[in-house]
């Protein structure tokens, strides 16, 4: 396969006015006949190229006449006529045997789709690129009783139904199902008084799993409605959940496809975690109908544009649900542990590529997540109302178009007079930035120095200074804000910025709400820490405070050999009997780095993490925290069990979250009596699993390990939930053989993504083991990711990122995986999606 370059784009020289399709489904040999018709624009030169991939072409015609076509890489060449005309073919394709699950593909006996980013072309010939918008009709001829596609039902008999989206849309956004299912029902009015019927289509089986997620899509229309005034446009909004999908969720047009573990919930089978994952994803797709469908991107390399601002545009909906404070510190602490982690190796690119060989590789965290602060930054630099008044601007101005990021920032550009032509360098620069700050304080003036440095990126070494905005505010040393937040532009390497007549020299608490996305380099006391704990106003600043001490101890029990931090571990005891605080919040303060954290941080000091090392360090400061608090811990898991029926609510969730994380500790000591009670008692999974992973921490789960299995082999999604908290949190120097033993298992079923991703992504997870000096975490893998990749070659391509630090270990692991790498790379046949991950990697 070729490297695509943005700087390449051209428009496609053909307009397309209507698409039909019919499809006669069948398992091995369904036929898709198309008629398009197309109008040539004034770049026409006679010869269209159509994308098509694994198709039987049976017949070709323009305007009725066999057409003249010569297949190509990729697709055919069509000669076509000087003015518009009908193309009409037919394909036959084989929906069972297509174990890559894009385009046409069965999963549990239903046939469903999935075309983004380029999985069209495997169902008909076709310009398959997201600036070729066109109303599609469709037309589905099955046995299945439930025949579904987008926009609205136009007409439907014995067998067959036709569906009409006026909407014009993009190829990606096809959507096709049919399959015995049965619906869950809800109604919506808009805000202009149009009736939508809503369905959630599931197997019968999962009936009972639809009502969180029913809600969670009404919540969410309702708040697109009164947040950004966007309308939902069809009479019907269908969703479906499907086994077999290689990501969460698929935002077709008018019917959205998704992966049965983010969507489907019930007390019994979900965690709290779950619950709120399924209400972002819900919201996700929902949003994504005027954030990606009515408004699209004009290329791949624009996935930014719509990606970017819709996980914006989920966070802040689900902070409006729940917690803006506990969001963001959730949202940060993943943003630090997959996008920077993915920015610090071979991996990184910017938030909008350049180039690339598969598209499918750059659904990364970095388009999505940091694609989503850039976002964030750009509406603290403007502000609120001006904001407001460029997504007005943008939803007008490019209502039916496939934008780009100029077209984007354009509209802040018009409304507020700014030129963001310095911010635009988030979306073209790799790599995260570093901000050094230093202050002093002289007579009543309090000076700041902002500094910023940028590392080297794979091809990108020189580096311009980026527009960074720092929310700071002061504190006096009392406890009071002397200096509430203000957000400081710094848009040169370096810039001083002063604050007159503080009395004294007041302790500031610098990149409030995590203002940018970088790393921030402050010589904090241990002093000063503990005070913004204890007093700062900004809930991300208190928590981060935490988290720093906690850190610092890590680094000094790994790189010194000290013993856990007094200091840390009396202002984490004060912290937690707050109770001024939520029990969301303290539950985070007991989170600690994790081991890739800190393996991080050690790396980017020019050191070489060793794995076992950080992980005895962790499990020596949980103890000393067990041991140092635990009247508190105790304390706190009788004080706040939650009492009565589960309901799935911010409130009773963050006890429970802080309940659970202190039951985690409180099993150090206890060898698992309090978990045990716990696990025999539950009547949600939150409890449950809760109860279950403290007892496989202390190595002391056989006998509920064997329960769970046995109480759920029916249930897939929790079955799924059984394989991976065994590989993640067995003990490290076991777990490769764990996960080898579980492969073997009659329920692992490797070719369901969600399943091989339980197993290996727990392995993967429970870092000291997969980095275990014996290599034997890599070389399972390695096997694994070979044999999926010739059956799915998306979901072992991004699978295989869990090498993607590999340069930061000692030469012995360096080898293990590097020989891995290359025996991938000359394994026969493989993906061009694997090529260019490992490929990549390995460089
Ligand atoms: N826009 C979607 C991204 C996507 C995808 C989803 C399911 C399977 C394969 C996929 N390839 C790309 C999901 C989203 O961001 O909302
Ligand atoms: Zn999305």
């Amino acid at each position: 396969k070729q490297t695509i370059y943005l700087k390449d784009y051209k428009p496609f020289a053909y307009v397309v006015e209507d698409v039909h399709l019919t499809f006669a489904l069948h398992p091995t040999a369904t036929r898709v006949v198309s008629r398009i018709q197309f109008a040539p624009t004034e770049t026409a030169d006679g010869v269209m190229f159509l994308h098509g991939e694994d198709l039987t072409l049976i017949s070709a015609a323009i305007d009725g006449e066999p057409a003249s076509y010569r297949k190509v890489s990729g697709g055919i060449e069509v000669d076509v006529p000087d003015g518009p005309f009908t193309w009409q073919a037919e394909v036959e394709i084989s929906p069972s045997t297509n174990t890559a699950l894009e385009g046409l593909y069965m999963s549990s006996g239903m046939y469903c789709t999935q075309c983004e980013a380029e999985g069209f072309r495997k169902i008909t010939y076709y310009p398959d690129r997201p600036d070729v918008m066109a109303p599609f009709t469709v037309r589905i001829e099955s046995d299945m009783p439930v025949l579904l596609s987008n926009g609205n039902p136009q007409a439907s008999g014995d067998g067959w139904a036709e569906w009409h989206d006026p909407w014009p849309k993009p190829a990606y956004l096809f959507a096709l199902v049919a399959g015995e299912l049965v619906n869950h029902a809800g109604q919506f009015t808009t805000m202009s008084g149009k009736d939508v019927e809503l369905n959630i289509w599931v197997r019968p089986a999962d009936i009972n799993k639809c009502e969180f997620g029913m809600g969670a899509l009404i919540r969410s229309m309702k708040w697109d409605e009164e947040v950004y005034g966007r309308e939902y446009d069809l009479d019907v909004f269908n969703i479906v959940a499907v086994d077999d999908f290689n990501m969460g969720a698929m935002e077709n047009k008018g019917l959205n496809i998704f992966n049965s573990s983010c969507v489907l919930a019930s007390p019994e089978t979900s965690t709290d975690a779950n619950f709120e994952r399924i209400e972002a994803i819900i919201a996700h797709e929902y949003f994504h109908n005027w954030t990606g469908n009515r408004i699209t991107c004009r290329d791949w390399f624009q996935l930014c544009l719509k990606e970017g601002l819709t996980v914006f545009r989920d966070q802040t909906f689900t902070g409006d649900m729940r917690s803006h404070a506990v969001k963001r510190i959730d949202d940060v602490i993943t943003l630090r542990a997959r996008q920077f982690r993915e920015d610090q190796g071979p991996l990184a690119h910017p938030v909008r590529p350049e180039s690339f060989v598969e598209i499918n590789n750059f659904y990364t965290v970095t388009v999505y997540e940091k694609g989503a602060e850039v976002i964030g930054m750009l509406k603290r630099l403007v502000g609120d109302a001006a904001y407001k008044k460029a997504l007005n601007l943008y939803f007008d101005r490019h209502d039916g178009d496939a934008a780009t990021i100029e077209d984007w920032l354009k509209v802040f550009e018009d409304v507020t007079g700014r030129d963001l032509s310095q911010f635009k360098l988030w979306y073209s620069q790799a790599g995260t930035p570093h901000l050094h700050v230093t202050d002093s304080y002289d007579n009543g003036t309090y000076s700041l120095t902002l500094r910023q440095s940028h590392k080297p990126s794979p091809n990108q070494t020189d580096k311009q200074p980026m527009v960074i905005p720092v929310a700071v505010g002061l504190l006096s040393p009392n406890g009071d804000e002397v200096v509430p937040t203000q957000v400081l532009e710094l848009t040169e390497v370096e810039q001083t910025f002063t604050f007159d007549g503080l009395a004294s020299k007041p302790i500031p608490s610098i990149l409030r709400d995590f203002s940018a996305p970088v790393v921030l380099h402050q010589d904090q006391s241990d002093a000063d820490r503990e005070f913004l704990l204890a007093n700062d106003t900004d809930p991300f600043n208190k928590w981060e405070s935490g988290r720093m001490l906690a850190r610092d101890t890590l680094l000094d029990m790994i790189e010194n050999d000290a013993a856990p931090n007094a200091n840390y571990l009396a202002a984490l005891d004060r912290a937690l009997n707050d109770e001024t605080t939520d029990p969301a919040f303290r539950a985070l303060l007991l989170a600690l780095p994790t081991i890739d954290d800190l393996s991080q941080e050690i790396a980017s000091k020019g050191g070489t993490p060793d794995p076992t090392a950080i992980y005895d360090a962790r499990r020596a400061l949980r103890g000393a925290i067990a041991r140092h608090c635990g009247d508190t811990l105790t304390s706190l898991y009788k004080t706040h069990q939650v009492t009565g029926a589960y309901v799935p609510d911010a409130e009773t969730g963050g006890k429970r979250a802080l309940t659970n994380a202190a039951l985690s500790l409180i099993s150090l000591l206890d060898n698992g009596d309090t978990a045990r009670t716990q696990y025999a008692a539950a009547d949600n999974m939150t409890q449950e699993l809760a109860a279950l992973s403290a007892l496989i921490q202390i190595g002391a789960a056989e006998t509920e390990l064997a329960d769970f299995a046995d109480r759920w082999k029916d249930d897939r999604l929790v079955m799924d939930k059984w394989f991976s908290l065994q590989t993640a949190l067995c003990e490290p120097q076991d777990a490769a053989k764990i996960a080898d033993t579980l492969t073997k298992h009659p329920d692992f079923d490797w070719k369901n993504p969600n399943r091989f991703r339980s197993l290996f992504g727990g392995l993967i997870s429970n870092t000291a083991g997969f980095h275990a000096a014996d290599g034997s975490a890599y070389i399972l893998l390695t096997d694994w990711l070979i044999k999926l990749d010739a059956a799915n070659p998306q979901t072992a391509a991004r699978v295989s990122s869990a090498f993607d630090t590999w340069t930061r270990y000692d030469e012995g692991r360096k080898l293990i995986i590097k020989t891995q790498l290359d025996r991938i790379l000359a394994t026969e046949g493989i993906s061009p999606d694997m090529a260019e991950m490992v490929g990549r990697m390995a460089k």
